[in-house]
């Protein structure tokens, strides 16, 4: 049985907006996944470091056989397949991020995969734009989406076209 998995998309370099939409399509190769949805595309400034371009970001509903390993191997091909390069600076630039945010009711703590990610409930660069896919959403620590929009100011987010 597929499971509903929320995939976080970002880019801040080499046109932002046509990586996402590469990755997109590329996500509808996935074996085992169908793409259910995707959210509006949002622009903000960086998290982290400010010394770089300001990014877009938008959020992918998949639904999946695919172990979440599995998944992640998949996410992570599509990465390098769009010169993804890993860097020692945290929260450095990239062509392209695809974190795994929900994936299903599970909870993962693994040395490569931390499931619901980490960080989420405060970044309205992902709460949003999940918000427009599934604005009923509950986390599976019992925290619904809702309460954490309260708690997040739509502040320095663009929603673009
Ligand atoms: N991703 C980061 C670091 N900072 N800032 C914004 N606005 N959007 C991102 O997706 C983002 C970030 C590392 O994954
Ligand atoms: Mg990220
Ligand atoms: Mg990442």
């Amino acid at each position: 049985m597929s499971e509903r998995v929320y995939i976080g998309l970002g880019s801040n370099l080499a046109e932002p907006r046509q990586q996402l939409e590469a990755a997109l399509k590329a996500l509808q190769l996935v074996p085992g996944t169908t793409l259910a949805g995707v959210s509006p595309l949002y622009a903000s400034d960086p998290l982290g470091p400010p010394d770089q371009p300001r990014y877009v970001n938008a959020v992918a509903a998949l639904d999946t056989d695919l172990a979440p390993l599995a998944l992640l191997d998949a996410l992570q091909v599509i990465e390098l397949e769009q010169g993804r390069v890993r860097k020692d600076e945290r929260w450095g630039p990239r062509t392209l991020d695809l974190d795994i945010l929900l994936f299903g009711e599970r909870l993962i703590d693994e040395p490569r995969l931390r499931v619901p990610h980490y960080h989420m409930h405060a970044r309205a660069f992902v709460l949003y734009p999940l918000a427009d896919l599934a604005p009923a959403l509950t986390l599976p620590d019992g925290r619904t989406l809702a309460d954490l929009l309260a708690a997040c100011p739509f502040s320095g987010l663009e929603r673009l076209s």
